[in-house]
């Protein structure tokens, strides 16, 4: 399977983190999704990450790759059916973190005059409720088995981390501490962002 996909993306860096947990060794394309006319061909949103199954089945967006490869792989499912709605409503929270991530990212990227200010604020607000919705309920998802909620926290703060600060950490330390517990997960050491 070939995974279109960028070493700074989240969205793909979650697919990626779904298929170390099943050991799926997936062929990774680097592509810039603001140029890339193959990847264009293959998803007409033009945004990674894209997956390519060996019938030449394609496959978008990240949630629909990442099920895919849950049910592809050998590790225990990511999505199981007990405790659905609590991890369902959890993962929606990691997404909304990377979500508002990238749309914080993309106010400080468009040229300073363009900028929004009161935008950037909404999304940081967005960000801190986010966050302390996360703090007030770490105990009870810490404990429970790994699923894709987990993932998805991860890769929200992460990203928030890699572009922004890390200065959520001292209003929620329950909640940075079980980050910090989960980065030497080989699943999660092995897909660190970069440039
Ligand atoms: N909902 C999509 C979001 C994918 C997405 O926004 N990817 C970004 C990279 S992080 C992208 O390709 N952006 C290119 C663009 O906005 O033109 C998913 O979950 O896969």
């Amino acid at each position: 399977m070939k995974l279109y996909s960028s070493p700074a993306t989240p969205f793909g860096r979650k697919a990626a983190i779904v298929a170390h947990e099943h050991g799926i060794a997936l062929d990774v394309v680097n592509v810039n999704p603001f140029e890339s006319d193959e990847l264009e061909r293959l998803n007409p949103i033009r945004v990674i990450p894209v997956l390519v199954l060996d019938d030449g089945t394609v496959l978008y967006d990240s949630h629909v790759i990442c099920a895919h490869l849950d049910g592809a792989g050998g590790g225990p499912t990511l999505y199981p059916e007990a405790g659905r709605l609590d991890w369902q409503r959890r993962a929606t929270l990691g997404t909304a973190l990377t979500e508002t991530s990238v749309l914080w990212l993309f106010q400080k990227r468009i040229p300073a005059e363009e900028q929004s200010e009161k935008l950037k604020r909404h999304y940081i607000a967005r960000f801190k409720r986010i966050a302390a919705a996360l703090e007030a309920e770490v105990d009870a998802f810490a404990a429970a088995p790994f699923r894709i909620n987990h993932i998805a926290v991860i890769w929200g703060l992460g990203h928030i981390e890699f572009r922004h600060d890390d200065t959520w950490r001292a209003s929620c330390p329950k909640l940075a501490a079980w980050y910090e517990s989960m980065q030497s997960r080989p699943s999660v050491a092995a897909t660190v962002p970069t440039d």
